[in-house]
């Protein structure tokens, strides 16, 4: 999937930037704008062939101010209900994604806009980031997974604060508490997010794409991870990454995982 006129795909030095294109309304995500993210997340990913990919929001103001309001008033439940399933898909598919995904902060990401940060591997915010889940000002509960993915990030005592008082957290707090994984000046989150993709490309891939699963797995009721951990340690050290990445070590040299 190329462009659409909501959501800008570009390519730079092997790492997607997907960028939400709705400024005028800070990118507040329509459902028009869920179904592209699905899109790309669910099937185009995969012909991409990059190290990672970068999600940010266009203008300086926001990430995004949450799920469309003015559209979501006009949803029937049953509408509003296929809406919160296709979100969850999407949210699931990100998690799951073999390759990192980093959401770049610039400004608000509220509501549903926080949540699509939340299902980001990591996070990289401006200092002008303000983080938060204003739901109970309308009446409802995040739809699209904070109620069970901001538990797992900040615990608890943090989940409710966040969600009961709906207060914005600034960049500083967001930090200290694990929302944001860095904190850099105004205008530089997409180039930091690119370094740290850079950073884990050099990295084995299938390790990588493992560690994800793993991690993703720990939330999993279904399954023991520690028995999963076991059985991928011993799946990964019969793989061709890991004797480049020993020999590497051994030879003194730098692991080159790629062909
Ligand atoms: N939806 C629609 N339009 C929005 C918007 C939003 N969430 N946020 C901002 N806008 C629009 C504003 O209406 C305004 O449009 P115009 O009046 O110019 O046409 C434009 O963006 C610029 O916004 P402001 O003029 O308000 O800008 P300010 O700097 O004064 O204020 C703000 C910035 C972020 C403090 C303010 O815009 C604001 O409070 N925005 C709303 C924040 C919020 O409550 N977000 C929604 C949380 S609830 C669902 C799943 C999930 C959800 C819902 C359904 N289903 C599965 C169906 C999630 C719900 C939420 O996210």
């Amino acid at each position: 999937m190329a462009n659409t006129e909501l959501l800008n795909v570009t390519v730079l030095d092997e790492v997607v930037v997907l960028t939400l294109n709705r400024p005028q309304a800070l990118n507040a995500l329509n459902k028009q704008l869920i179904t592209d993210l699905h899109g790309f997340f669910t099937q185009a990913l995969e012909s991409y062939n990059c190290s990672g990919v970068i999600l940010t929001g266009s203008g300086a103001k926001a990430f995004a101010a949450g799920a469309d309001i003015k559209e979501f008033v006009t949803m029937t439940p049953e509408e509003m209900q296929a809406l919160s399933a296709l979100g969850h898909e999407l949210m699931f598919a990100m998690e799951n994604s073999p390759v990192p995904i980093v959401a770049a902060i610039e400004g608000y990401a509220l509501g549903g806009g926080f949540e699509l940060a939340l299902a980001c591997h990591l996070r990289v915010g401006s200092s002008k980031a303000r983080l938060g889940n204003p739901e109970v000002n309308l009446g409802i509960i995040p739809g699209y997974g904070a109620t069970q993915r901001l538990p797992q990030l900040v615990g608890r005592g943090r989940s409710l604060d966040i969600m009961l008082t709906a207060r914005m957290i600034e960049a500083t707090e967001a930090l200290d508490w694990g929302l944001l994984n860095r904190v850099v000046a105004p205008g530089e989150t997409v180039e930091t997010a690119q370094k740290i993709i850079k950073e884990i490309s050099s990295k084995g891939p299938t390790a990588v794409a493992k560690v994800i699963e793993m991690v993703a797995d720990f939330y999993n009721k279904n399954s023991d991870g520690f028995e999963k951990e076991i059985e991928t340690f011993g799946a990964l050290s019969a793989h061709k990454e890991f004797k480049e990445g020993t020999q590497a070590f051994i030879a003194n040299r730098k692991a080159q995982f790629k062909n």
